[in-house]
């Protein structure tokens, strides 16, 4: 017997990409080729596997850990002689994963400027992968796409990849339907160009994601909202596309061979990933009669069928908007579209109540004020928002179950402090979160803050700056308002939100006397919050904004 390690094979320039679900666990006993974990980049999700058979005695990853190729997955127990011919990162593992880094891309651009007619986008080198099945048509014809935009999504035994588009215009015609195999060069669709394009008759070069241009950003940016648990809109890392649920390629394998309509499955994994287990779930509440699928809602209720048909709702009126006046269609953004999904879940799942209440900030922004005159030449403003965050982190500490989460049936309680802060961008709502907020200063995070929306409203924010928060705070107080009830950010528990402050007569005993008060709506999930521990969080919270000295004691 001999222990050996185990090592990312080369998957290309792939650099840093996320663990996204473990596979094995110590003491289990895995075949050579047996996949041993996820990994997920914003394109593309692959399986690990292991280069020996053996013994798992010691993972070297855990979930969200980022790897490249050498890093050690795990270390296994092999037989002597097997140690000696299982190389360290094996090539076997290499032929299955490597290309999948292929498949991460985006076509080479070359834009010419002025192209219209109809324009051929054609499957990119996609590395070695040979007959890849299409699993899903992301586009359909008459429907507007942008350059970049995932045309269908491929897949083999170990990974699925989207296929973009080289060009921007309108579907003319799909070429390939699904269950087709799809090679190198061939035709997907037609479209009507319109204005910049890339003539695809030839597949252009692959360019790993890792090193892809700027232009990638709003997909990376997407990838977030799409694969975390959201709530505010934009906060979900690991995207999968709209409609494509997210899992991994062996779990979508498995769903289609018991004929499990995946997108109604609910995911236990990290990130609402859906496992294994959890399409075994579903199949046994749906033969036991617990579960009925979409399908057969609406076959059993005809009256209900539609949106909502899944609720026992009776269907959305459609309405021809056109006879009552003149009217203009815009498609949602991507963004808009997957928040609005994980919107309506929350809304749906969570019994969230709101508490309002308000805050005397008179003195904490005379101080901020004066703060901001001192360091005017610092460059670095310091916001209200900063403030707020260091004050929920310590109401969170004092009233730990607001930085928890449902875990079926039990609270994982998280010892530490990560806040997300809603952000207005052209394209939708995000969620990018301030890490470790409570071992930060006010300037720092007021920096953190700046920098973060800007790339938010650039469409720069990477996965990882929209993962991970505790809590989060909405803040319209630069806009405007009084109270508003925000929707929690599942899997947190509460979420912040606040509006502009306003001075107002308060009465103190004598005399009414001005001062600022900042009105503060406070939205928790009644599974896990009661009303009277969010009214005191709320008085903690206005306490300590009234007079931070209140932290020391
Ligand atoms: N009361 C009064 N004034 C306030 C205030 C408050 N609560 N909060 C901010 N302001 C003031 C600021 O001081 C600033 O004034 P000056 O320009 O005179 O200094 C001005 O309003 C603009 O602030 P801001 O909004 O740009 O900055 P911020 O730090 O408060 O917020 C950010 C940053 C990114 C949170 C904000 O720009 C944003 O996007 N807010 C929208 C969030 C949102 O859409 N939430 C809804 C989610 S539910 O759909």
């Amino acid at each position: 017997m001999a222990i050996i390690e185990i090592k990312v094979p080369d998957i290309g320039d792939f650099d840093e990409v996320a663990v996204i679900e473990l596979m094995v666990k110590v003491g289990d006993v895995v075949k050579t080729e047996q996949s041993l974990i996820t990994v997920e980049s914003d394109k593309a999700s692959m399986e690990i596997p292991s280069s020996a058979a053996g013994v798992v005695k010691e993972l070297k990853v855990s979930l969200g850990s980022k790897v490249k190729e050498g890093s050690v997955v795990l270390l296994l127990e092999v037989a002597g002689d097997a140690a000696a011919a299982a190389p360290l990162a094996a090539p076997a593992a290499a032929v299955a994963a490597a290309p999948v880094v292929a498949a991460a891309v985006v076509p080479e651009l070359q834009p010419s400027a002025g192209v219209s007619g109809p324009l051929e986008v054609r499957v990119p080198d996609i590395g070695d992968f040979k007959d890849v099945a299409v699993i899903e048509l992301l586009v359909q014809v008459g429907q507007s796409v942008s350059l970049e935009q995932g045309l269908i999504t491929v897949e083999s035994d170990k990974a699925s990849m989207e296929i973009p588009s080289s060009v921007a215009g309108v579907v003319k015609e799909l070429k390939v339907k699904l269950g087709d195999k799809v090679n190198i060069g061939d035709l997907v669709a037609i479209l009507e160009g319109v204005g910049t394009a890339a003539p695809v008759a030839t597949p252009a070069a692959a360019a790993p994601v890792a090193a892809a241009p700027a232009s990638v950003a709003p997909a990376l940016a997407l990838s977030a909202v799409a694969a975390a648990p959201a709530a505010m809109p934009a906060h979900q890392p690991g995207a999968a596309p709209v409609g494509l649920p997210h899992a991994s390629p062996s779990v979508r394998k498995f769903a289609r061979e018991l004929a499990v309509p995946l997108n109604e499955v609910k995911g236990s994994g990290p990130k609402g990933r859906i496992t294994q287990a959890d399409v075994q779930a579903f199949t046994r509440a749906v033969m036991s009669g617990a579960v009925q699928t979409v399908a057969a809602a609406a076959q059993n209720k005809p009256a209900a069928a539609g949106d909502g048909a899944a609720l026992g709702l009776i269907p959305w009126p459609k309405v021809d908007f056109a006879k009552f006046g003149p009217i203009e269609r815009k498609d949602l953004s991507r963004i808009k579209k997957i928040s609005g999904a994980n919107l309506l879940r929350n809304a749906i799942m969570i019994p969230a109540v709101t508490n309002h209440d308000d805050a005397d900030i008179t003195d904490l922004e005379a101080f901020r004020v004066s703060t901001n005159k001192e360091n005017e030449k610092s460059g670095v403003k310091v916001t209200m928002l900063a403030f707020l965050i260091k004050a929920c982190v310590a109401a969170l500490k004092k009233y730990p179950e607001f930085n928890s989460s449902l875990d079926g049936d039990a609270l994982v309680y998280k010892n530490y402090w990560h806040i997300g802060f809603a952000a207005d961008t052209p394209n939708g709502l995000m969620v990018p979160v301030i890490k470790d907020a409570d071992k930060k200063g006010i300037f720092q995070i007021s920096q953190e803050m700046s920098d973060l929306a800007k790339k938010a409203r650039d469409g720069k924010l990477s996965p990882a700056e929209m993962s991970g928060a505790t809590f989060t705070i909405s803040s319209l107080g630069g806009i405007g308002g009084r109270y508003f009830t925000p929707i929690i950010n599942a899997p947190e528990v509460a979420i912040l939100g606040v509006c502009r402050s306003t001075t107002e007569p308060v009465w103190d005993g004598k005399a009414f006397q001005p001062r600022l008060m900042l009105p503060l709506s406070l939205t928790w999930d009644h599974r896990v919050i009661d009303g009277a521990a969010a009214a005191r969080f709320n008085v903690y919270l206005a306490q300590i904004l009234g007079d931070f000295r209140r932290v020391l004691l």
